[in-house]
């Protein structure tokens, strides 16, 4: 039987539309409206899509937000700055620093100065501490993307064994340690290969969920696969450009030899990135409830 393709746009539409209800709903209730900034420094393409996609989905669903834009010439100085105005501001309820920053700008440091309560990435370090000991927080976009995806595709995940490829901060250790956890979505037996992993392929055939966030295009093919594992590929790697100047995407998984041996996939595009965008949108919902005393 060909893989199931998880359909992670179709996903990502369902729960934007409970989100698109509950603004509509605290803004007739409370007169609230839940307030986004990105910050955006430099020009890295990618970067610029992935934020503009960001500010017209909160749009799209009577999110306010505002995009900050900063030439890659900006010092860590004004940058966070701009952190503090943003933390000051009450109509913002949540910030977002795209990553990466320029080289000259320490990311720790950037992201250590949003105020927790705003951290709609789950990136400063008391949001990752509480999520690593299972404390209400906000929980990475993408991790929880992936959570989500899982859950509303009816994979079961308790017992599971799941191999996660990539052990960054953003993807590989978040992933790794809420699939550990005690709660629906979790519960599961979880192995992280990088780098230095000796035989990844060993580890990658045991696994019944596999999840690759390696940054290395089509890296994985269909004999690190054991018959019918569920493969979720985070990657997102522009491998060319067509003839139209768009850029071609490619996952860190090789999609199409694995039609025939995984049980099911997520795409790229259309399988993790939409998600990603789409938890951004409910943490900035979280935050904003928080911040007006509703949860
Ligand atoms: N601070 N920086 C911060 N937070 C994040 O959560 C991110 N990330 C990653 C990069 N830097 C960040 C994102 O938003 C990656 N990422 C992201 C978000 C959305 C998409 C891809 C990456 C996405 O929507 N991808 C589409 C295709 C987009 C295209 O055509 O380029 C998809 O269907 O996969």
């Amino acid at each position: 039987m060909p893989a199931t393709i998880i359909d992670g746009l179709a996903v990502a539409k369902t729960i934007r539309q409970e989100i698109a209800a509950e603004v509509a709903a605290i803004k007739e209730q409370h007169g609230l409206v839940p307030g986004l900034a990105t910050i955006l420094v430099g020009e890295d393409p990618a970067s610029q899509s992935y934020v503009a996609a960001k500010n017209k989905t909160a749009h799209t669903l009577g999110i306010h937000s505002e995009q900050m834009t900063l030439p890659a010439t900006t010092s860590e100085e004004e940058l966070l700055r701009l952190v503090e105005q943003c933390n000051r501001n009450p109509a913002i309820h949540g910030i977002l620093v795209q990553l990466p920053l320029p080289r000259h700008i320490n990311e720790a440091k950037v992201l250590s100065a949003i105020d927790p309560a705003k951290d709609v990435d789950g990136f400063h370090p008391v949001n990752a501490g509480k999520m690593m000991l299972g404390q209400h927080c906000f929980l990475p976009c993408t991790p929880n993307g992936i959570l989500e995806l899982l859950q509303r595709t009816g994979v079961e995940t308790s017992g599971a064994e799941v191999v996660v490829v990539g052990r960054s901060n953003i993807v590989g250790k978040p992933i790794a340690n809420l699939m550990l956890q005690k709660r629906p979505g979790g519960n599961a037996t979880v192995t992280i290969c990088h780098t230095r992993t000796r035989d990844m392929a060993a580890h990658t055939r045991r696994a019944d969920i596999l999840i690759v966030a390696a940054g290395v295009a089509r890296m994985i093919k269909a004999d690190h696969i054991k018959p019918g594992a569920v493969v979720i590929d985070v990657g997102i790697n522009r491998v060319g450009q067509s003839a139209t100047g768009k850029a071609v995407l490619a996952g860190d998984v090789d999609f199409d030899s694995m039609l025939g041996k995984a049980g099911a996939i997520t795409p790229v595009p259309g399988g993790v990135g939409p998600m990603t965008i789409t938890m951004l949108m409910g943490n900035t919902l979280q935050a904003a409830k928080q911040a007006a005393g509703l949860l």
